[in-house]
């Protein structure tokens, strides 16, 4: 449950937070698989909650209804065709799986399939689901819960929201009924949304159900599922990441704090040269590592001092240095534009969610960041796929926050976080010619648009990286010559 089968030549994957389906389908193929991302995150693709009462905020989708495969993001026809074009399009897709809990008591009461609820007596018909089938006494976690009692953070709600009981056989089966179903659609894995919040003896027997995945999607025979458990563990709790590791991959909420501190300047760059399992993070196969997601780049969740796209030129670095270096399973946020941490994506005054417009040069418009398409993120995906399984070497630091390191002898990266020039002769190890910067610029005609690199026979080269540089990287791979 730890690979994520990614084709390859591919690596990265980009959540692609409340896209449509046809929109996620057109972009694997006009530029995620060109670009050689792995995968994409989906939002939840069962029937969730309508709430019009908070004027369709993002989190109705974490609020199910049934495993109806109906949302705002399309409907089921859409969704195989989706799966279908990323995976010829090399691109892997990995869904949301919200298998926790249902709705919450709310005032509103249909779901984005047309099914309908009866909350207050725990009836979804639409899956269906009765009273039995949710854990009992009814109970509600409290902010004390979690320093002490593992089991009210499993068997009670998560905020007031109706808690499965994944320990009896009948919920099992329609929680691995829904999985297999989207398995046979050619999904190569899932987030298991609130981890925490379930038994790791019960999502065992859930895991060891599912089937392998899709060989007529190109999966090699034997494949199992790639799962990424969504725990929440800073440290300091009655339910640990540990507990999970032994099952599959868990999300490192670590990475992105740690990170973001360093690239927002509170800890100088030159510790990073141990960066990994020494940083108190999780054995690299065990780790999902991104810098921000859906809930802490609005304050939710865990929540905390992350870098979003808001803070543009050190996000950029954070998420450079997560793409250069070879620790964990690296994941990107895909945004649309908030200011309100509730709103939901960019939508029509019928809670139509509206498609991202694309720019001549590359970005996205109508409401929409998609952090993915600004070049110096999706050049440093081509930058890890150049870099393949190469360790870290020739790493290089003022003292202070210059640092620079080579992959093996395919991939150089350098960063400037001081409030002065960098300026310095540096081994890139790569072989001498003249390469162009993939993050000032591209490689056009022959010429770059950005900086060139010239390395010499020796492998040194001139780098400089000034603090009025709109990026504080330089990157430079095999693959980025001017002249190949
Ligand atoms: C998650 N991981 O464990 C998701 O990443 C997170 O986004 C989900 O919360 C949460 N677990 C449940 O799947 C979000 C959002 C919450 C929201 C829930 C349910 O962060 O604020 O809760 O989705 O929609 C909302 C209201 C809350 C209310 C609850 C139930 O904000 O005030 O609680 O619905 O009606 C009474
Ligand atoms: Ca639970």
């Amino acid at each position: 449950y730890k690979n994520p089968y990614y084709a390859s030549g591919h690596s990265a994957m980009v959540h692609l937070f409340e896209w449509k389906w046809d929109d996620i389908a057109d972009e694997c193929e006009r530029f995620l698989g060109p670009k050689g991302f792995g995968g994409v995150q989906i939002s939840p693709p069962n029937e969730n909650l309508v709430i019009w009462g908070k004027n369709r905020p993002w989190w109705e989708r974490y609020q199910p209804m049934s495993y109806k495969l109906v949302t705002r993001s399309g409907n089921e026809q859409q969704f195989a065709d989706m799966v279908r074009r990323c995976n010829n399009a090399g691109v892997r897709i990995y869904p949301d799986a919200i298998i926790n809990h249902m709705t919450g008591n709310d005032p509103e009461n249909v779901g984005t399939g047309g099914s309908t609820g009866d909350f207050h007596n725990w009836q979804y018909p639409g899956v269906p689901y009765g009273r039995n089938d949710f854990n009992w006494p009814h109970c509600v976690i409290g902010g004390n819960d979690y320093a002490c009692c593992a089991d009210r953070v499993r068997n009670c709600e998560l905020a007031g929201l109706k808690d499965l009981n994944q320990g009896t056989e009948y919920v099992r089966d329609q929680i691995v009924n829904y999985m297999n179903r989207l398995i046979d659609l050619g999904v190569a894995g899932f987030r298991i949304d609130a981890a925490k919040h379930m038994w790791p003896g019960d999502l065992s027997v859930i895991y060891s159900r599912l089937h392998n995945l899709n060989t007529a999607h190109g999966f090699p025979s034997g494949s199992r599922p790639y799962i990424y458990q969504e725990v929440i563990d800073l440290g300091g709790e009655a339910v640990r990441r540990e507990e999970y590791t032994s099952l599959a991959a868990v999300t490192e909420f670590k990475f992105g704090l740690e990170l973001s501190n360093a690239f927002k300047g509170n800890n100088q760059l030159k510790w990073l040269s141990t960066w990994g399992p020494a940083w108190g993070l999780l054995p690299h196969e065990d780790a999902l590592t991104f810098i921000d997601n859906h809930d802490n780049q609005r304050g939710h969740g865990a929540g905390g001092n992350i870098l979003t796209y808001k803070q543009a030129k050190q996000y950029k670095a954070a998420i450079a240095f997560m793409l250069a270096h070879p620790y964990g399973e690296p994941q990107l946020m895909s945004s649309f534009d908030f200011w309100d941490t509730e709103a939901g994506p960019p939508m029509d005054h019928h809670g139509n969610i509206i498609s991202p417009s694309i720019n001549s040069d590359n970005t996205c418009g109508n409401g929409w960041i998609c952090e993915h398409r600004w070049r110096p993120i999706y050049q440093m995906v081509g930058f890890r796929n150049a870099a393949g399984n190469t360790g870290v070497n020739d790493w290089w630091d003022n003292g202070s926050n210059q640092i620079a390191f080579c992959r093996g002898g395919n991939a150089f990266v350098a960063f400037n976080g001081d409030s002065w020039a960098l300026n310095e002769s540096l081994q890139t190890c790569l072989p001498a010619g003249t390469y162009c910067d993939v993050i000032s610029g591209e490689k056009s005609h022959h010429s770059c648009t950005g900086k060139a690199v010239t390395v010499g026979h020796d492998g040194r080269a001139h780098i400089s990286i000034s603090p009025g540089d709109f990026d504080m990287v330089l990157a430079i791979y095999v693959g980025s010559e001017s002249r190949l």
